[in-house]
């Protein structure tokens, strides 16, 4: 078999997704997600220009040697946007693999450790009041896990609360940042959710890179007595070792790595057993055969699976995350925030979710598809993530 043609498809239906979609000879596709938000343009020019040329006319078999071509060959090693396209390509591979089987691509990974696959959903409020509504939204949809993101008092937009898309598409908008407000506040709010929805309900916190190691220690030692199931992102934490310093400081467990693309990026981390849950996408991390790699080095340390799930996941990578959330042992919860339903028509998929847990499905390969036609009636938007600015005007980490 022979790859004879490579798609990249950009469209927005509600937010930019950038595919890959690969053909064989024998008529068999694969698709592959390389969405980088806000980035999308770098990376559909690194794949049609870079990249698909060198697919053409190559076995879509062999995916770990053009795997290992595309990453050595480059001679510029990793990045987000050499990693998402690799992941891309990666993806489908496996995809076409799978479908040549007839087997789902889970069963390819070693069949399935679990029944179904827990997730976690996103609630949120200004204040208390609002974040409790919020909480109720997601216990009515079945989730089993809840991530709990609020407003800090004096701040006019935060993370997680404020909704931060480009209203033209020009300039990313500016949120808000204290530090100090923000360490006050957030235990107050962890009492609070307790007090009202009990000590059994998975809870979860996303600091979004913003802290120092000696503040994050702090809030980890700070939210103990609300036994959350992660803190994430606590650090910016490609500094690895300060990882050291608020692990010395407390058994909040900790979760670290969406914006990592490598094994490299984890060496201390898992190493040293730093962390709990490494949060890496397979969109992100260069696919499902390095993303397995980094959960089989992890489960040496203890350390489990917790793949990034956000909306700028498209499903397609969402898809490949559930077949390895499946099949791996060290499986620890999946992040879910879902989509919209027209981007659910642009990307039909045989994976459902249903009472807070996800499952691939028994169609060959990812089980995806895309509907190119409707794909192309949603065109590319520009679009940014938000900056993030301190009161006195310095940007600090978003
Ligand atoms: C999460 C993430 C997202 C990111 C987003 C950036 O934990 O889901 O932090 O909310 O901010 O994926 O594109
Ligand atoms: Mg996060």
């Amino acid at each position: 078999m022979k790859i004879v043609d490579a798609r990249v498809v950009l469209t927005s239906p509600g937010r930019n997704f950038v595919t890959l979609k690969v053909e064989t000879d024998e008529g068999v596709t694969g698709l592959g997600d390389a969405t980088l938000n806000g980035r999308e343009l770098a990376v559909v020019g690194y794949l049609r220009d870079h990249v698909v040329p060198l697919l053409l006319g190559t076995d879509p078999y062999r995916i770990e040697d053009t795997w290992q071509a595309l990453y050595r060959g480059a001679y510029w090693r990793r990045g987000p946007v050499t990693m998402a396209a690799i992941a891309a390509v990666d993806v489908a591979l496996w995809d076409i693999k799978a479908k040549v089987a007839g087997l789902p691509l889970y069963q390819l990974l070693g069949g399935a450790s679990r029944e179904r696959v827990r997730t976690y959903g996103h609630a949120s409020g200004r204040d208390i009041p609002e974040l409790f509504d919020s909480i109720r939204a997601r216990l009515a949809e079945g989730y089993p896990a809840i991530r709990v993101q609020t407003g800090v008092p004096g701040l006019e937009r935060v993370y997680g609360v404020h909704h931060g898309a480009t209203p033209d598409g020009a300039r990313p908008v500016v949120e808000d940042w204290d530090t100090g407000a923000y360490l006050r506040s957030l235990p107050g709010v962890f009492d609070a959710v307790r007090q009202e929805f009990g000590p059994e309900l998975t809870l979860l916190h996303d600091a979004h890179h913003r802290l120092t190691p000696i503040q994050a220690a702090r809030l980890g030692k700070d939210l103990e007595p609300y036994d959350l199931f992660w803190l994430e992102d606590c650090t910016p934490a490609e500094n690895q070792d300060g990882l050291r310093l608020v692990r010395r400081h407390t058994t909040t467990p900790l979760a670290i790595g969406e914006v990592f693309n490598t094994v490299f990026d984890y060496q201390t981390l898992v190493g040293e057993q730093l962390i709990d849950y490494v949060r890496s996408a397979v969109t992100h991390f260069g696919g499902v055969s390095p993303l397995r790699k980094l959960f089989d080095f992890a489960a040496q340390h203890q350390i489990k699976s917790a793949i990034h799930g956000p909306e700028d996941i498209s499903p397609v990578g969402m898809a490949a995350a559930i077949h390895l959330d499946l099949a791996i042992h060290n499986f620890g919860i999946q992040e879910y925030a879902g989509h919209t339903p027209l981007t659910h028509e642009v990307f039909p998929h045989a994976y459902t979710f249903t009472d807070g847990y996800l499952h691939p499905g028994e169609a060959p390969g990812l089980g995806i598809e895309l509907d190119e036609e409707l794909a192309s009636a949603h065109p590319y938007e520009p679009a940014y993530l938000p900056i993030n600015r301190l009161q006195d005007g310095t940007i600090h980490d978003w």
